[in-house]
């Protein structure tokens, strides 16, 4: 502010008002130079909070092992992607992932391996979905929640098929060597038209369902929830 009221009201005034600093007419070169100097820090300072605040977002909502989003990240965004494709009469559908027989491969290969093949898994089932809409968060130890806006079950199907077969097609390389692993899926989608009222929690707790039902039907498969 460069003012040349300068009484106190009216430079408290000013402040008031949102000016960080001023100075009084007529400007002094000097003095203007070493203001805008220290106007320049307030900047920077403001610059690398918002840069900070970002970034303690960005680790609050990532799962640290495997980079994906977290469990606090889903259980926030899930009831408003829900929403969203229900105000609009859209379809939506997820895919619940559980790796098989998980615990084997820590108990033989130890935790280490255990984590590497977590990983390998996040980046092919992300290599496999759409990165403009879909998304995935880790559920707990070793599964995963794929969320697909805008698909209908039947597309959402297809998607888990495209996981399950890249994940098992290929075995994985770890440190221990490479080792086949695989994993099973349940799908569920919101139900048609405006009678569906799904929460997130019934449609986990309908691809859960499904999800178990492909474990008890031999794993490396993808079921459908009824
Ligand atoms: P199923 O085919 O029925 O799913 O059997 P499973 O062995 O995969 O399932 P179970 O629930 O018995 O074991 C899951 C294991 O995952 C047990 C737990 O120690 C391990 N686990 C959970 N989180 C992590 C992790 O972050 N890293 C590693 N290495 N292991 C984890
Ligand atoms: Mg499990
Ligand atoms: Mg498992």
């Amino acid at each position: 502010m460069l003012t040349g009221h300068t009484d106190v009201a009216d430079l408290v005034a000013g402040l008031e008002a949102g000016a960080d600093d001023y100075i009084r007419k007529p400007a002094n070169e000097a003095e203007l130079l070493a203001r805008v100097k220290s106007g320049c820090r307030i900047v920077e300072l403001e610059r690398s909070l918002s840069a900070a605040n970002a970034r303690i977002r960005q680790l609050s909502i990532t799962d640290v092992l495997v980079g994906t989003y977290n469990r606090g990240y889903l259980d926030e965004e899930l009831p408003r992607e829900i929403e969203r494709a229900r105000r609009y009469g859209r379809p939506l559908a997820l895919v619940l992932a559980d790796l098989d027989e998980f615990k084997r491969i820590n108990d033989v290969h130890g935790h280490g391996v255990g984590d590497e093949v977590l990983k390998c898994f996040a980046r092919r089932a992300l290599g496999s979905i759409r990165q403009s809409s879909d998304w995935m968060a880790r559920y707990g130890g070793e599964e995963f929640v794929i969320v697909l806006p805008e698909t209908s079950l039947a597309d959402a199907v297809a998607v888990a098929e495209k996981v399950r077969s890249g994940c098992a097609a290929e075995p994985m390389a770890t440190s221990t060597g490479e080792h086949v692993v695989t994993a099973s899926f349940g799908v569920a989608a919101l139900s048609d038209g405006v009678g569906g009222a799904e929460t997130a929690e019934v449609l986990l707790r309908r691809a859960d369902a499904a999800l178990y039902r492909s474990k008890r039907e031999g794993r490396n498969r993808v079921t459908v929830a009824s």
